[in-house]
């Protein structure tokens, strides 16, 4: 870790005397400048964690500029009055620098940190609004740290609130469709109640978040971790930390990041996917774990029992693989996963009810499973995913593994969305050059039969139909950008809200009912 401290700061050459003493300068610029803010060990405060980890995709020369001129829409000011070109960039190196040691981060600081707002115990009996509460869309707005409530029908906003810094991932509903939980890449976990339009508590469950799952039976949110290496299970009424799970290989001795959780509501489980171990693990969330038992078929029972890991609430039951697994589709009955090799060029298909890994897809051009939808064509389940280095699509029968057809594109593409009650699918081409337009494909001919650009010259993409699917919801990725609703069957625009950066929006309807065009 120190060698690569100094090999971030001799880059800097003429800057540094020497790397120690060009750490020590800038830690002292940290201290007295940004500490306030982003708390002495850099693990974030009003302001977020300064930590390569929870700024990956920032590069130092982006970091250099927002620290010389502040950020947008934020209380971040701008330093470059205070400190001089050097130093600026003295900065940005350090807090691309790891920290020395893993940070802690147990049951005794999630405890500490968590925030109540309102009472989880006193909430309202009915909604502060008349609109239809299962047909509301939460819309993340990235571009100022902001989350919009819309009425689904009128496609009016209903609140406008300050999220955390850096939401990330789908927000999660409780069941029944009235609270939602949001994370934040700093690892800051959010209830919202959805009729009262506050927020009631929060936790931070770690200190670099991977995202979060809500149990099917809305009792327990998990939480994945980069850092620390952990699984963490909160009480989803009151956030209160249940359990940290250290992950760890079998054998105990190899840690892994936590790359995400998902909530398997049919088997009473999560399945989590780990980084750096090639695992994957099922955590069953029940109080009475046996009870889960119930009703699966005999050779998951004994894969299940033989493998068990950790036993007491929250067993987990290891799967092993060949190499670790990432970025997850699971079929409609949650029987299978596919995850995506590590080369990028394969999908790895994981029967849950067995145990370990039944088939493998070629898939070249880096597919972006956990994106990927589930529709029904000439009467067979399909699963189509979109590739992240590659301007196609591809569609899978969900029986056979087989590829049915690879759909060129203009360009690679980041999200795909569906609806029970439309025949079309809508794809973006986010990670193409340009990526301002959306293809819509007929799920019955498997073409594409529609090119809309909602704002030319803008970053288009992440789509989510009304309930009842009759209308589809499109983001400008912009400061300047919009949430442009189409009629999802004439694809006319219908409507055009002005919104900063809206990244994801989410119908609570569609997520609630695991409506099989959308990620749940
Ligand atoms: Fe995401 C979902 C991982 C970069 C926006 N992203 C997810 C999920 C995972 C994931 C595992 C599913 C979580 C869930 O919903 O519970 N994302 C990753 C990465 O590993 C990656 C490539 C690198 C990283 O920085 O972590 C990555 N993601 C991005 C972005 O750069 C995006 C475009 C902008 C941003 O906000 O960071 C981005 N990711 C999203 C969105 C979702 C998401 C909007 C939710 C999609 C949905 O509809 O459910």
């Amino acid at each position: 870790m120190r060698r690569l401290a100094a090999a971030v700061l001799l880059a800097f050459g003429a800057l540094a005397a020497s790397p120690a003493a060009a750490d020590d300068a800038a830690q002292r610029i940290y201290e007295a400048e940004c500490a306030v803010c982003h708390g002495k060990d850099r693990l974030g405060g009003i302001g977020p964690a300064l930590l390569p980890e929870n700024l990956g995709r920032l590069r130092r020369g982006e970091a250099a500029k927002v620290i010389a001129s502040g950020r947008e829409a934020t209380q971040m000011p701008g330093f470059s009055g205070r400190l001089a070109p050097e130093e600026i960039e003295r900065l940005a190196a350090f807090v691309m620098t790891p920290l020395p040691a893993m940070p802690r981060w147990e049951m005794g600081e999630i405890a500490a940190s968590r925030t109540l707002f309102a009472d989880p115990d006193r909430r309202p009996a009915a909604p502060r609004f008349a609109a239809d509460p299962l047909n509301l869309f939460v819309v993340v707005e990235s571009g100022d740290h902001h989350v919009t409530v819309l009425d689904g029908e009128r496609f009016e906003p209903l609140a406008r609130f300050p999220s955390r810094f850096a939401l990330h991932g789908g927000p999660k509903f409780s069941p029944d469709g009235r609270f939602v939980y949001f994370v934040s890449r700093d690892g800051w976990v959010t209830k919202y109640d959805l009729y009262a339009l506050e927020v009631v508590v929060e936790t931070r469950a770690g200190i670099n978040a991977r995202n979060i799952a809500l149990s099917g039976d809305g009792k327990v949110v998990a939480v994945a971790n980069y850092l620390p290496h952990t699984l963490v299970l909160l009480d989803a009424h009151d956030l209160s930390p249940m359990k940290v799970i250290e992950a760890r290989d079998a054998r105990g001795t190899t840690s892994s990041r936590v790359s995400a959780v998902y909530q398997a509501a049919r088997r009473k489980s999560f399945i989590v996917a780990l980084k750096d171990v090639p695992e994957l693990w099922e955590v069953f969330y029940e109080e009475d774990p046996p009870k889960v038992y119930a009703g699966f078929v005999h050779s998951y029972e004994k894969g299940m029992t033989e493998g068990l890991a950790e036993k007491g609430r929250f067993p987990v039951r290891r799967i092993r693989l060949d190499e670790p697994l990432d970025d997850f589709f699971f079929d409609p009955a949650y029987r299978n996963l596919v995850g995506s090799s590590r080369d990028g060029g394969r999908g790895v298909v994981v029967n849950l009810d067995v145990g370990r890994p039944i088939a493998a897809i070629d898939l070249p051009g880096l597919p972006h499973l956990g994106s990927g939808i589930a529709f029904e064509h000439d009467g067979r389940w399909m699963m189509a995913t979109p590739h992240l280095k590659e301007g196609a699509l591809s569609v899978i029968d969900l029986e056979t593994w087989a590829v049915v057809k690879r759909i060129a594109t203009p360009g690679p593409g980041f999200f795909l969305r569906g609806h029970q009650n439309t025949p079309y699918v809508w794809a973006d081409v986010f990670m193409g050059k340009p990526n301002d337009s959306l293809q819509i494909i007929d799920t019955r001919s498997l073409e594409i039969v529609r090119t809309l650009t909602p704002s030319p010259g803008k970053t288009a993409g992440h789509v989510e139909f009304t309930r009842d699917g009759r209308y589809a919801l499109v983001s400008v990725w912009d400061m300047e950008g919009a949430l442009v609703v189409y009629d999802a069957a004439t694809f006319e625009e219908v409507k055009r809200l002005p919104m900063k950066k809206p990244s994801g929006k989410y119908n609570v309807y569609n997520k609630i009912s695991l409506s099989p065009g959308t990620s749940h």
